[in-house]
């Protein structure tokens, strides 16, 4: 088993499709302004920087994930309808994988139960097999094969389901650690609970999709959906040192942030610069401190 990832691929869809606010396009361009390379090659990386891609939709993404997968770790930063994309991508190469899902919303409409029509509320429902005869077949999806089955899937975070959403996650047992089991159980019992039911009984790649809005508003407010009540910078940062400490990260989406949706300059950045800490994080910064630069102390010659 892999301790820790040596390499990263980097690529940034800035892509607005799947949802009705302008501007989370920039998010990726915004994330890089705000260091993400150079925090990744502080922490020792390898990295392979594909940019940012100039047309992206989700087909595209899914043929990138698959090409980049063969050569290293993943993190992507994009709207998040196109987890479709970067999710199946990332099963085709790796079809044993468990979905870690932070987010505020389940994006686990069907496009018969969405009452938005926005895709960034539905991709899920596209990718769990046990939902198949539910999903209508689309022009354009066709190409989608559904990839993960609901044990295989854990959120954290959850505070705005819609009602059939609910009714999905209940019925088709998915498991789910809503903001108040956060409160309940704390995090450090949530995370615990989250690897018995993904990596209890078998080791295997885990895909982490970190929408940004899962943080409280206060710390993540330029993005399109915010919602009051989410997770304190702390509890964002234990989940990803511990996502981090399984050695199983495989793949990272990072998603919705949009700057132009901040009330001010310093919003836009403050949100751009938490997504680098959850990416950085998830790759292995500490808090407690790194161990990569030093292995041995000067000596007075
Ligand atoms: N549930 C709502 C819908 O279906 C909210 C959409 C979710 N927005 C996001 N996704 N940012 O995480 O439209
Ligand atoms: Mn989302
Ligand atoms: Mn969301």
């Amino acid at each position: 088993l892999k301790k820790s990832v040596h390499s990263v691929a980097v690529i940034g869809a800035p892509f607005s499709q799947g949802q009705k606010r302008k501007g989370v396009e920039y998010g990726p361009a915004a994330v890089r302004e705000a260091g993400l390379m150079k925090r990744l090659s502080n922490l020792g990386k390898w990295l392979d920087d594909f940019g940012l891609l100039s047309y992206s939709p989700t087909f595209n993404i899914f043929s990138f994930m698959m090409f980049a997968k063969q050569r290293a770790s993943i993190t992507v930063f994009v709207p998040c309808s196109l987890a479709i994309g970067t999710i199946s991508g990332h099963a085709r190469h790796c079809p044993d994988l468990c979905v870690i899902w932070v987010d505020a919303h389940a994006d686990i409409n069907t496009p018969l139960t969405t009452s938005s029509g926005n895709l960034h509320g539905q991709p899920v429902s596209f990718l769990l097999r046990e939902l198949q005869d539910k999903v209508p077949q689309l022009p354009g999806f066709s190409w989608i094969k559904p990839c993960i089955s609901s044990p295989s899937i854990v959120y954290i975070g959850l505070r705005d389901v819609d009602p059939p959403e609910h009714f999905i996650l209940k019925n088709y047992d998915i498991q789910y650690f809503s903001m108040r089991d956060i409160d309940r159980l704390g995090i450090q019992k949530v995370m615990e609970q989250t690897f018995d039911l993904l990596i209890g009984k078998r080791q295997r790649p885990i895909h982490l999709s970190f929408d940004i809005d899962a943080f409280d508003p206060t710390l993540a407010p330029a993005t399109g959906t915010p919602v009051a009540g989410g997770l304190t910078y702390r509890e964002g940062m234990y989940i990803t040192e511990e996502i981090h400490n399984t050695g199983l990260l495989s793949a990272l989406d990072l998603v919705e942030v949009n700057p132009q949706l901040a009330a001010s300059e310093e919003e836009a950045k403050a949100t751009a610069s938490l997504a680098v800490d959850v990416i950085a994080s998830s790759f292995g910064q500490t808090r407690e401190g790194g161990h990569i630069v030093y292995d041995q102390l000067p000596t007075p010659s």
